[in-house]
């Protein structure tokens, strides 16, 4: 039988570009290598081509696996026993399973009461300690760099670059299923790590001559919590996109590097948006993403209806080549997804008249 663990996750697909030794131990779960869909209406929609990198269906359901395994990875070879992070919920079910898997304790330091549920059961199941403060995510952040300080612990929250590392990842897949890289890259922002582990993927292949170009990165924050769009820390951050409900992004510094060089934007968009944009991609594309992660397909519309200053989609020619990454699974949130909808079955007798009249009605 020709088997090799850890055969197709990220570390083993790119390790010549991560900064790994032979020593490191590899704790994967075949994260990555995530599909990069066509989408015909979108496609039709905007008169470009748009692709929709999906990320939700890596291990735990985000995109957050991707640096998991190179943050866990790393800790394991420099010996650390336990890992910590703060989070709004994918990096901490992340974290949890990589540490399972790696034989590691993981602590997890959450904002009560904002976590979606699909989350939560996750850093739970996966066997977390789990702590709730009464803060929202930046407290959390906070309390984790304070925590890590004497390193009793390592932290796994992108402010540890290798986090960045594995998420730049996903610009070599998207070169490499393209042949180039596209126009225009279009992501949610939170604490920023993610626009930044792009923008950083595509250009070191570009500058190994495996792209032609850079895409423009155009990133969208939620209304209620855009500190880099009103370039200022908001206090009190608020969106049903509990994912990107933060309010001073740790990587601020690298999201706005990759807007100005890049040429691209950063933009905000509403909840009602958001969700709009979420139930429409399920409709209109089967594919259901979490509310965070349909930010990128609500500013995709807000570029086509309003063509703005800081919005480089006019500069997409005609034909050009959009990918918007989709950052999590719509299962993450159910309850989100069904708030405010008459999402409810048709009830019926167990006879064929019965049901015939409701399919009817
Ligand atoms: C689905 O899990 O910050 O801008 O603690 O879960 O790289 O932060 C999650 C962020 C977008 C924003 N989409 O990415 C956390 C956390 C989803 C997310 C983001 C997050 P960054």
């Amino acid at each position: 039988m020709n088997f090799q663990p850890h055969d197709r996750g990220v570390i083993s697909r790119y390790r010549e570009f991560l900064p790994l030794t032979p020593a490191t131990p590899v704790i994967s779960l075949n994260e990555g290598s995530t599909p990069l869909i066509y989408s015909p209406r979108l496609s039709e929609r905007t008169g470009r081509r748009v692709f929709i990198k999906y990320e939700g269906l890596n291990p735990t359901g985000s995109f957050k696996d991707r640096g998991m395994t190179m943050a866990m990875s790393k800790a394991a070879e420099d010996g650390a026993h336990t890992v910590v992070c703060a989070s709004t919920g994918n990096t901490s079910a992340a974290a949890a399973a990589y540490a399972s898997r790696g034989g590691l304790k993981c602590a997890v330091i959450l904002p009560a009461g904002k976590i979606a549920m699909g989350k939560l059961v996750q850093a739970f199941v996966y066997g977390a300690t789990v702590v709730a403060i009464r803060g929202n995510f930046d407290d959390a952040l906070r309390l984790v760099r304070e925590l890590g300080a004497d390193g009793s612990v390592a932290i796994v929250n992108s402010i540890n670059p290798h986090r960045i590392e594995g998420q730049k990842t996903a610009s070599f897949e998207i070169i490499d299923e393209l042949g180039d890289a596209p126009d225009l890259h279009i992501l949610p922002v939170g604490n920023a790590g993610n626009i930044t582990a792009y923008w950083k993927g595509y250009r070191e292949f570009h500058a190994l001559g495996r792209s032609t170009r850079l895409p423009r990165m155009l990133g969208f924050q939620a209304a209620g919590s855009a500190p880099i769009y009103f370039g200022q820390v908001v206090e009190k951050p608020e969106t049903a996109a509990s994912a990107i409900r933060i309010g001073n992004p740790a990587s601020w510094s690298g999201a706005t590097d990759a807007i100005t060089t890049s040429g691209g934007g950063i933009d905000i968009v509403t909840d009602e948006e958001i969700l709009a944009a979420q139930a429409w991609l399920a409709r209109n594309e089967g594919i259901f993403v979490e509310p965070a992660s349909a930010a990128s397909i609500a500013g995709l519309f807000k570029c086509v209806a309003s063509p703005c200053a800081t919005c480089p989609h006019p500069r997409v020619p005609e034909g050009g080549t959009i990918v918007c990454t989709v950052t999590g699974h719509g299962l993450k949130d159910s309850d989100t997804a069904m708030r405010g909808r008459n999402y409810a079955p048709i009830e019926a007798e167990a006879d064929l008249d019965s049901v015939r009249r409701a399919l009817e009605a």
